[in-house]
């Protein structure tokens, strides 16, 4: 049995609970019970190793697609509500899914994936009786290697459409035990989860992690609405963790400005009896960092992570935490910083390597190779992050790493998201009046980068118009926030535009 499904199933028979949403929850055994249930039903109709889609609400049907299709030895892609039908198909055809699990209130979201896949709803999946469990209460399949595939997860690159980034269960264990280590989880906890699950901050690092150190989830679900910022500040009452983005903690400090005193003394309190709040996913602005310190103490605890790695980088528990500084590897997480000749340097990029680091992209040799980089002594490639970092080099080992920034101007950071401006950009030039096209992200509180697409038209047009036209083809949070009509944009002398030449043009007004 994989170690990942060893930690889920472990909780087979409980009583005790689990997962609970606005509509509901569910026990330990009844999880358990769904999971198998799923995972016979996926075992009939599915191979192993084939990719299954999830269009399925956060909450217990979600753990119980999720571990079901990995007890029967299936790929999990998540999919969002999110996501227009241009994506969602993307998706599906780039992962070569066949058969997706929906729940029954997103039914309608499947129609333009329906056509040659097989549409599960999850609710009766979940309550059809199992009759395929072997005696021993195990599905066939839950003996998988660390190396076999759990999960692709889609993540926007520096070449256009995202990439789907090929998980492991032993990524997922590892990166499960490490992280709960770390941050002290166990089965007392309470995690308060309120993050999208299509990516791996909502998913791994937070939802399997409190999973595996058998913890309690409760999980508020923002799909296709507003992040409800009073009701995260009400339920901290009755948790003992928050992850979250950066953004997020600027929506919880926008509502506690606007509240009363009665209110803002009672989320104060509720915000001390956390024992622990995270943040990741982007830089947490250092004024965010102190506002908390105000209200608890300590500033949250600012993790480095990534798709494809998991949590790699993290302030300790106990130990101080430096705003504006993510700490240091977690066990088993090797780090280097290199300049742009591959030399060990104080400042440069992040290269990383060990076994939380993913199996390569989906049917990308080419850009799966180009992530890698060899190792000058001979020993395991390492991943290049594409982030620039740097530590003091007076202050020895132990010196906690600080993010600067990316290597490359096309890779944006909104909301904790990561776009790709080349996508944008792509989507941006289908249409007709569109001649160039410009995206970049300029540095913003609320979003961390605020995405403005600079655009030379070929005919009269309008923002909105633009708008519509990126909205019917990308996901919401993908749509730039201004879209500027310019003449010219800022060349070099080959004619290439330079983008932070545009960034500094932007920000100066
Ligand atoms: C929503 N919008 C965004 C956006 N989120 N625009 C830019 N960037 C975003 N992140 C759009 C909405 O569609 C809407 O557009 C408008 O902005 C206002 O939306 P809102 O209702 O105010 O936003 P909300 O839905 O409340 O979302 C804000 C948020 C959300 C911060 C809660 O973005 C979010 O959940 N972010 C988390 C992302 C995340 O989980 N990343 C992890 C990646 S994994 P319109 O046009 O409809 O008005 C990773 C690894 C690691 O990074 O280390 O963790
Ligand atoms: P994703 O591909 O969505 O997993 O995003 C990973 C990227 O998020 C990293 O490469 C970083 O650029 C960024 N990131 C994650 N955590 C932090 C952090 N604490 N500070 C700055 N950037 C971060």
């Amino acid at each position: 049995m994989s170690e990942l499904l060893r930690t889920f199933f472990a909780r087979e028979g409980g009583a005790r609970d689990f997962i609970s949403t606005a509509a509901g929850g569910a026990t330990d055994g009844e999880v358990c019970t769904m999971a198998r249930r799923v995972a016979s039903r996926l075992g009939a109709a599915t191979s192993p190793g084939e990719r299954v889609a999830l269009f399925v609400s956060p909450g217990p049907t979600f753990l119980a697609a999720f571990f079901g299709a990995l007890a029967a030895g299936r790929v999990v892609v998540v999919l969002s509500p999110l996501h227009p039908a241009p994506e969602t198909t993307f998706f599906c055809e780039d992962a070569g899914v066949r058969t997706v699990l929906a729940s029954r209130a997103l039914l309608d979201m499947t129609a333009p994936i329906a056509a040659g896949r097989e549409v599960l709803v999850i609710e009766d999946v979940c309550e059809a009786p199992t009759d395929e469990a072997p005696a021993d209460g195990a599905p066939a399949e839950l003996d998988a290697p660390p190396d076999t595939p759990a999960l692709q997860l889609y993540t926007s690159g520096t070449t256009g459409r995202p990439k789907g980034a090929v998980i492991t269960h032993g990524n997922l264990a590892v990166q499960q035990r490490l992280v709960a280590e770390a941050w002290g989880f166990t089965r007392d906890d309470t995690l308060l989860h309120a993050l999208p699950l299509h990516h791996m901050h909502g998913l791994a690092i937070a939802l399997l992690t409190a999973v595996g150190a058998g913890a309690r989830v409760r999980m508020l679900d923002f799909t296709g609405r507003s992040f409800d910022a009073a009701r995260v500040w009400d339920e901290m009452r009755d948790a003992t963790v928050l992850m979250a983005v950066p953004s997020m903690y600027h929506r919880l400090f926008a509502a506690f400005d606007a509240a009363d005193s009665g209110t803002r003394a009672r989320w104060a309190a509720a915000a001390r009896s956390l024992r622990l709040a995270t943040s990741g996913s982007a830089a947490l602005p250092v004024t965010l960092a102190e506002r908390w310190r105000e209200l608890t103490g300590k500033i949250p605890l600012e993790r480095f992570g990534m798709t494809e790695i998991g949590v790699g980088i993290t302030n300790p528990l106990d130990g101080p935490r430096v705003p504006g500084h993510v700490g240091l590897p977690l066990p088993t997480v090797e780090a280097r910083v290199v300049d742009d000749e591959g030399r060990d340097a104080a400042s440069g990029e992040l290269w990383i390597r060990g076994p939380s680091v993913f199996a390569g992209y989906h049917a990308r040799p080419e850009e799966t190779a180009r992530a890698f980089a060899a190792d000058p002594d001979g020993g395991a490639p390492w991943f290049r992050t594409g982030d620039t970092v740097t530590r003091n080099p007076d202050a020895g080992a132990h010196a906690p790493y600080r993010i600067l920034g990316r290597t490359s101007v096309d890779i944006l950071k909104s909301g904790g998201y990561k776009l790709s401006a080349l996508e944008i950009e792509e989507a941006l030039r289908e249409h007709p009046a569109v001649g160039e096209v410009a995206v970049v992200g300029v540095p913003d509180e609320a979003w961390g980068d605020r995405v403005v697409a600079c655009v030379l038209t070929r005919e009269p047009v309008s923002a909105e118009a633009l708008r519509e036209h990126t909205r019917a083809r990308l996901a919401p949070y993908k749509i730039p926030k201004d879209f500027i009509f310019m003449d010219d944009l800022p060349r070099n002398p080959v004619g290439k535009v330079v983008k932070p030449a545009l960034v500094a043009k932007l920000r100066g007004g």
